[in-house]
């Protein structure tokens, strides 16, 4: 399939600096050669514009910090997300951090109808200006795209996606607003300890028949590497420990990308700057290999 390549290169959302440099650095090292041998063609790689002279964080709302440059920023995410799918191509977001999925989720959800989320965190990011503690947007994308948050966040979506339809792995660290959401929403959840006691077959074939009964056709992952075990990941600005292993990653994925269509994805939160001897560098390459050689449209 054909690749586009859209780095957001944004600490706004997590304001520790260091995630900007994630494109830059997995581009440096090959992966864009790593992805056209996985089979793929490599339509453009585009970098959304990010304002970086920002003095005041609370200069413009309060409850979420760098709002006007993570709006601005976002709303350009979703109309190449958007213009990526309507040209047949694969949109493959490279963070940066989590706040970006706020874009390339509105472009997914404006585009396609019949879709669902494929959410690989160790945290919800269900958070909204009023439930969240830090204040940090990269704890709210996938709250905006449910329609819940900041009106002129939410209302980058056409149509809300349902929560019903959104299926999260790996998740350990919850706040009390996003546990009371994911309950009062019946989304679809499981944790390290479900991940790693579940018969992976048997959810996947739970996914496989719920997302045959509802008609999801289309699915954006989204992946970030705080997911894994927090051993795995020194390069990235919240690791959390008991997360899960590289190999059961693997295996599941291997299972889960034959069953669903996924369109597009999100990979984000690798923090170079935090990184030791190139640890999180490489898994985040032999991961991509991993789902790219597994993806096809
Ligand atoms: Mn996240």
């Amino acid at each position: 399939m054909k690749l586009d390549i859209i780095n957001m290169a944004t600490f706004y959302g997590c304001d520790r600096k260091g995630v900007e440099f994630g494109p830059k650095v997995l581009l440096e090292n090959n992966l864009e050669s790593i992805l056209e041998n996985c089979n793929h063609k490599i339509n453009k790689i585009i970098d959304i514009p990010v304002n970086y002279n920002h003095t005041d964080k609370f200069k413009e709302n309060k409850q979420i910090k760098y709002f006007d440059e993570i709006l601005t920023s976002v709303k350009l995410l979703s109309d190449e997300v958007y213009k990526s799918y309507s040209e047949n191509n694969f949109p493959l977001i490279l963070g940066g951090d989590h706040s970006l999925s706020i874009g390339s989720l509105s472009g997914f959800s404006n585009f396609f109808e019949d879709t669902g989320v494929i959410w690989v965190d160790a945290h919800g990011d269900l958070n909204t200006p009023s439930t969240s503690p830090s204040q940090n947007a990269h704890g709210m994308p996938l709250a905006c795209s449910l329609g819940e948050g900041h009106p002129k966040l939410t209302s980058l979506f056409k149509r809300k996606i349902n929560p019903k339809n959104v299926f999260l792995f790996g998740i350990r660290s919850l706040d009390k607003g996003e546990k009371d959401f994911i309950i009062k929403n019946e989304m679809h959840i499981y944790d390290t300890n479900s991940f790693n006691l579940l018969n992976h077959d048997l959810m996947i074939s739970t996914l496989k028949k719920y997302v045959e009964k509802n008609k999801i056709k289309n699915f954006h992952l989204s992946f970030d590497i705080d997911a894994f075990d927090e051993t795995h990941v020194p390069g990235t600005g919240t690791p959390v420990k008991n997360g899960l292993y590289i190999d059961e990653m693997k295996s599941f994925f291997d299972k889960l990308l034959s069953s669903i269509n996924i369109v597009s994805m999100d990979f984000v939160e690798f923090n170079p700057l935090l990184d030791k001897d190139n640890q999180t560098l490489n898994l985040c390459l032999d991961m991509l290999e991993f789902l790219f050689k597994r993806i096809n449209k």
